[in-house]
């Protein structure tokens, strides 16, 4: 039942950075090119590199996909379980995150058709999916990500996991994430994490929120 939720990307080792859709300065004023550039290929490179470091000398799960390795992280050696769970959640994390922006269209920035629908009826209205959004990356302590997901029972669910955990192996499919570890807007916004978050929601893709919906749907239905 869970497993045909374990592909959204499907990388397998040896892992590298994606290329992204926009350049470095493509989220501005939003996000500036120099927290993009550090954060790409720093912070998410460093992970890709310890998790490469851990997984090398371990052939036999070199093919699983980094969405099977975070599913079943209590299957793994113990030497690597934490490696694993840091940075591949981190490689997995910042993939989606990525995958999760776009740059600012003119006008306003709202999710459209059946996406849309899903959110008014698991929520109640966009206005209050936003503001349980916001509540949850706000009140977070420490570092972690915020997420949009859907469950295996087809509702949308909001979650805040700590470090780079992912809701993952509850079998929830990820359709959104926001990073709220200082690395990703120390630079711009300082400790004004509300500020960031407000910022951020100025330039998510909701076409790629949307196939992933779509996408979750299906496996749910297949
Ligand atoms: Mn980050």
């Amino acid at each position: 039942m869970i497993d045909k939720y374990s592909v959204v990307y499907g990388v397998t080792y040896p892992y590298e950075l994606p290329t992204l859709s926009y350049p470095f300065n493509g989220l501005e004023p939003y996000i500036d090119a120099r927290t993009m550039e550090i954060h790409l290929t720093k912070h998410h490179q460093g992970y890709i590199n310890k998790l490469n470091a851990a997984l090398e000398p371990h052939p036999a799960y070199q093919d699983k996909s980094i969405e099977w390795l975070l599913m079943h992280l209590q299957e793994l050696p113990e030497g690597i379980r934490e490696a694993v769970r840091n940075n591949g959640g981190g490689h997995f994390d910042h993939l989606l995150f990525w995958d999760s922006m776009a740059p600012a269209p003119a006008g306003s920035n709202l999710p459209r058709g059946e996406l849309a629908q899903a959110i008014e009826r698991s929520f109640g209205s966009f206005d209050a999916f936003k503001k349980r959004f916001d509540t949850s990356a706000l009140s977070h302590v420490g570092s972690g990500w915020t997420w949009l997901c859907v469950d295996p029972s087809g509702a949308l669910e909001i979650i805040t996991t700590l470090n780079h955990d992912t809701p993952l192996h509850m079998g929830w499919y990820p359709l959104l994430i926001v990073d709220i570890w200082e690395h990703a807007y120390y630079l711009k916004y300082q400790n004004k994490r509300p500020e960031y978050v407000s910022a951020w929601w100025q330039i998510i893709d909701w076409n790629k929120v949307a196939q992933r919906y779509e996408q979750a749907m299906a496996l749910m239905l297949g």
